[in-house]
């Protein structure tokens, strides 16, 4: 009963559709049996567990919500959030690669991309047997994307591309990278490049002190020559990569609860047992205050991330609400994982013990999809009509 009531304090789930349940549930048992136990050395060693994708297409957290034709299961925006939560509970960089896969990778072609791209990709991402990456940021251009160098001119025989991206998730892994570049008019295209492609290479960033458990990447592609067809033809303009950091975000807002859910249950569990001064440590004020406290940031970003799945299932979802329960959301794991931290004591530094994970991961989520100051600006260019960046 008290795991119960930590879980959904306010009482969400009572109105959460069977289907949903279930998916969150299933999900959240796979993570407890297969990542749970060995997160923790995954995590040190720096190495993504790879044996495990076909696994999860079989959970069916790559590209849930798009029709069964594209391989999904036209799951609701709910039903994705609590997968996202789920995988997040067991490790951030999990959730992040079933985020880049899906909200990335998999929706810029869905959204942007032709038929026959959809029907060529879409369901062998889903299955796990494709795996995708999302070329955005660059060396000299992360939150001003709009600045980025990469170029796209055309040639005789489709493409060629020139340029560098940076901190890319999943890249070494992939076998398709959606790349964002600017064509000649200086106006921003999005490409399907197979990362076999001549001129393409990808080298790991090794020296990572959070998201240890995720594979990111440098792209380098020099004079990458693409098929006319590798074109995502409906996008134009920045306007197209920012859509798809929509759906990626969205995915944060409910990812995040699962990290400091899982902070909150190993606090509460810890403290119980920890006897100090002749006493479990849960007895004592302080300690009952900081779980108190806690508990309050669990909620205010479980229901942020509900709102949120509210507003996108009705259509009304705006981008700057996403903004908020992305900032505010990663801010609030944050905080939590750090008075999680703190009450486990020495084995609060361990990876024994999940929160210095969460904490260390949680730094990237704070910056990685827009950072903290972004999204704040996003919210204030809202606010007043004017732009702050
Ligand atoms: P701005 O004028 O704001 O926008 C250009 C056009 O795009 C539209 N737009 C959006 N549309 C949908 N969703 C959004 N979130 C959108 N944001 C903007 C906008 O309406 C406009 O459309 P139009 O028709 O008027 O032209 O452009 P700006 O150059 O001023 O951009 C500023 C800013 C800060 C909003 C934007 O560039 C930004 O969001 N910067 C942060 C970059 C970022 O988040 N990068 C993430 C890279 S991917 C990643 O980190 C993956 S991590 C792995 C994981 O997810 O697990
Ligand atoms: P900068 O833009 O250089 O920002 C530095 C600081 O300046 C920040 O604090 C920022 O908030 C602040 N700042 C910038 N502009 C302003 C302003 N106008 N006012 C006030 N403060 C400002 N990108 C992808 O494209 N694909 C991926 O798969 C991907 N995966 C990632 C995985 C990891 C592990 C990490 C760390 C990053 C990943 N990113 C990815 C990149 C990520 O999106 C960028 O790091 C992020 O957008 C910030 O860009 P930057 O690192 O260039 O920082």
């Amino acid at each position: 009963a008290f795991e119960a009531r930590r879980e959904d304090f306010y009482g969400l789930e009572a109105d959460y559709p069977p289907e949903s349940v279930q998916a969150r549930d299933m999900v959240r048992q796979w993570v407890t049996d297969h990542i749970r136990p060995q997160a923790g050395s995954w995590w040190l060693e720096g190495r993504f567990p790879t044996h495990l994708i076909e696994e999860m297409a079989r959970l069916g957290v790559f590209g849930p919500t798009l029709p069964e034709v594209y391989g999904g299961s036209e799951a609701s925006a709910l039903t994705y959030g609590l997968m996202m939560q789920e995988l997040e509970r067991g490790d951030s960089g999990l959730r992040s690669f079933a985020s880049v896969q899906s909200g990335l990778a998999m929706y810029a072609i869905y959204r942007y991309g032709s038929e026959e791209q959809k029907q060529t990709y879409l369901p062998r991402m889903a299955a796990g047997q494709v795996i995708g990456c999302f070329g955005l940021t660059e060396p000299d251009a992360g939150s001003d994307p709009g600045a980025m160098r990469t170029t796209a001119r055309r040639s005789d025989r489709g493409f060629i591309l020139q340029g560098a991206k940076r901190w890319i998730t999943n890249g070494t892994l992939a076998d398709v990278a959606v790349i964002w570049a600017k064509d000649e008019a200086g106006i921003v295209r999005g490409f399907i490049v197979p990362t076999d492609t001549p001129g393409f290479t990808a080298r790991e960033i090794h020296t990572k002190a959070s998201m240890r458990m995720s594979v990111t990447a440098e792209l380098y592609m020099d004079q990458v020559e693409v098929s006319p067809d590798a074109i995502l033809p409906a996008a134009e303009g920045l306007g197209a990569p920012l859509g798809c950091l929509t759906q990626a975000r969205y995915g944060i807002a409910w990812g995040t609860v699962g990290a400091a859910l899982d902070c909150l249950d190993t606090s509460v569990t810890y403290t119980k047992s920890r006897i100090a001064f002749g006493r479990p440590i849960a007895a004592t004020q302080l300690v009952q205050e900081r779980l108190a406290d806690m508990l309050s940031e669990v909620v205010a970003m479980q229901l942020r991330a509900r709102q949120l799945a509210r507003l996108y299932e009705t259509g009304r979802l705006r981008y700057p609400q996403v903004s908020l329960a992305k900032r505010d959301n990663a801010r609030g794991a944050l905080t939590v994982a750090r008075m999680a931290r703190e009450l486990l004591g020495g084995n609060g530094i361990s990876v024994d013990y999940p929160p210095m994970r969460h904490l260390a991961n949680l730094e990237t989520v704070d910056t990685y999809e827009g950072t903290y100051e972004v999204h704040t600006l996003i919210l204030g260019r809202d606010l007043v009509g004017e732009n702050a960046f």
